[in-house]
């Protein structure tokens, strides 16, 4: 990785137009970005919905990145990719969407902007995002010093399902 590069982890997720492709689409997207290098990704999980319980369940993922953007030309460059997806903002909070692109973790920033927060807000406290970063990089120390590994084995995960590939 060039010394001028940032380690990222982006959490994907989406309950609409097919979930499974949704998250396999944006996948191939921030594959291809330029100035975005994918470096890992997880398995695919399935979850009931956090927040409103009348949508339907999600498809969660998160992948490693590096890149040579600053973490706002990252968020501008992920927001391009919701939109490819069809993402329609609504003004509900947590309401049903095709593709949600958040950015979990940039190197070490720690970043409090209206645009941007970093770390992501409730990070440590979602099993559909610890868990599947957990699986690509389990020696990963989160901000409040712990180690995700212990956080996953410690999380209750049993709404958490992961999906078998095909
Ligand atoms: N923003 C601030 N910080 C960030 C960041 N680190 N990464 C700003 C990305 N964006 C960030 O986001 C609203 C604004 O947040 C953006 O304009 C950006 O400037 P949004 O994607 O338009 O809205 P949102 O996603 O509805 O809001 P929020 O609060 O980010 O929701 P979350 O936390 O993303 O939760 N249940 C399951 N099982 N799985 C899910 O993935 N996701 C949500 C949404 C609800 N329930 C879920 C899931
Ligand atoms: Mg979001």
């Amino acid at each position: 990785m060039p010394s001028d590069n940032h380690r990222a982890f982006i959490g994907i997720g989406s309950n609409q137009g097919d979930p499974v492709f949704q998250v396999r689409s944006a996948i191939k997207a921030i594959a291809q970005a330029a100035d975005i290098s994918l470096e890992q990704t997880s398995s695919l999980y399935l979850s009931p919905p956090m927040g409103p319980s009348d949508q339907p369940n999600y498809v969660n993922a998160v992948a490693m990145i590096s890149t040579s953007h600053d973490s706002f030309q990252l968020l501008t460059c992920l927001q391009g990719i919701e939109r490819d997806h069809g993402r329609i903002r609504s003004i509900k909070r947590w309401g049903p969407r095709t593709l949600d692109l958040d950015i979990l973790l940039f190197g070490t920033e720690s970043i409090d902007t209206e645009t941007l927060r970093i770390p992501h807000e409730g990070l440590t406290e979602r099993p559909f995002v610890v868990v599947p970063l957990s699986e690509i990089a389990p020696d990963l120390t989160l901000p409040n010093g712990e180690c995700v590994s212990d956080l996953a084995a410690r999380m209750q995960s049993q709404t958490l399902t992961r999906l078998r590939e095909d």
